[in-house]
């Protein structure tokens, strides 16, 4: 974070304001760490915040400490609107478009509140006074304990605010494993820990958590994965029936895409599942090497993210959709094979 915009934070909470941070739609275990732990940071310093998330989150996040005073735009949008028009201080974390807020974008819009960006995805526009963004680093949590750092107040770490920022750490690095983990990384969750996060218990409560319906969804997307070799190349599918037959839930599909790049000589994987209700096609990508998913996504599936991870969406069936994704394969044949290069072959 470089000096002038500190300086700039630094003053603007010097003095009392109404603060709102705001995760991403569809929070994930980043977004909810990040912004409960800045809420943590901000009280501690006698601060007024609030977070404000457009959408409900995953159980397996809800005991992080402060998640009960989260308000949800969803079910409690008269609070959540007063709130935004009455803040002074609006900060954006994991995300760096307002269009990620969905429903809640225009209300952000309009606000007469100052913005601070933090956020690790490409490509941020232009809203925030103060823009912290690093697409090298894993995680918004990261630049969270980053921000503190800069402000000269690592002592101030919390209990809580440890295990807010190591959970964040932890899902967004895939458990320290992703190439964005650095380490510095390994330094900061090394400190966190000295500062009270319970790394074991974390690990258990946000990854131990199947029921035997994800299992078997689990079981039947393995069964439908479509290799391909030549292009180095894994893809899943799952229909709408066979959701339904396994009593899908929100999020039971989460990372099911990353099997696709447990096999040998594989870089590139993608999971494909079908919405009858929004009539489209869900799409989450996944690569190894500097193939770079956030590009693909953008030019073939409306979608973005970062370099090895990233998401799309495609108003086509299913069959229509994977059809067209095998026919782009061969234009990207030989990055692909070059991506993989140090994976060796199936
Ligand atoms: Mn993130």
């Amino acid at each position: 974070m470089n000096l002038e915009d500190v300086k700039v934070v630094k003053e603007l909470l010097s003095t009392p304001q109404h603060i709102v941070i705001v995760p991403h739609k569809n929070p994930d275990g980043d977004a909810i760490g990040s912004t409960l732990a800045l809420y943590h940071y901000l009280k501690g310093l006698g601060l007024e915040a609030v977070v404000i998330s457009q959408n409900d989150y995953p159980k397996f996040l809800k005991w992080m400490p402060g998640s009960e005073t989260i308000v949800n735009f969803e079910w409690d949008m008269t609070s959540a609107r007063t709130l935004i028009e009455k803040a002074t201080l609006i900060f954006t974390l994991d995300f760096n478009h307002l269009s990620r807020v969905d429903k809640m974008q225009p209300f952000l819009e309009e606000a007469s509140a100052t913005f601070i960006m933090i956020d690790h995805h490409q490509e941020p526009s232009d809203y925030a006074k103060v823009t912290y963004s690093d697409t090298n680093i894993g995680s918004t949590c990261e630049m969270v304990y980053n921000l503190i750092e800069a402000m000269g107040d690592l002592n101030k770490i919390s209990n809580d605010i440890a295990n807010c920022l190591y959970t964040g750490i932890m899902t967004d690095t895939g458990s320290f494993k992703f190439p964005s983990t650095t380490s510095k990384t390994h330094r900061v969750v090394a400190d966190l820990i000295d500062k009270g996060a319970k790394n074991t218990e974390i690990h258990n409560r946000v990854y131990d958590t199947n029921t035997p319906d994800r299992l078997h969804l689990l079981g039947c997307a393995l069964k439908n994965m479509v290799i391909l070799e030549e292009y180095r190349t894994a893809y899943i599918t799952l229909s709408q029936e066979e959701l339904d037959t396994h009593n899908f839930k929100k999020g039971d599909t989460e990372g099911f895409v990353n099997y696709g790049l447990t096999l040998k000589g594989i870089c590139f994987a993608v999971i494909f599942i079908e919405n009858k209700e929004e009539k489209i096609i869900k799409i989450s990508l996944r690569s190894e090497g500097n193939f770079s998913v956030n590009q693909y996504a953008r030019k073939h599936f409306q979608g973005g993210g970062h370099v090895n991870a990233a998401g799309g969406k495609s108003n086509l069936s299913l069959r229509e959709t994977t059809d067209y994704f095998e026919s782009t394969l061969v234009k990207y044949k030989d990055d692909l094979i070059l991506s993989c290069g140090q994976k060796g072959s199936l």
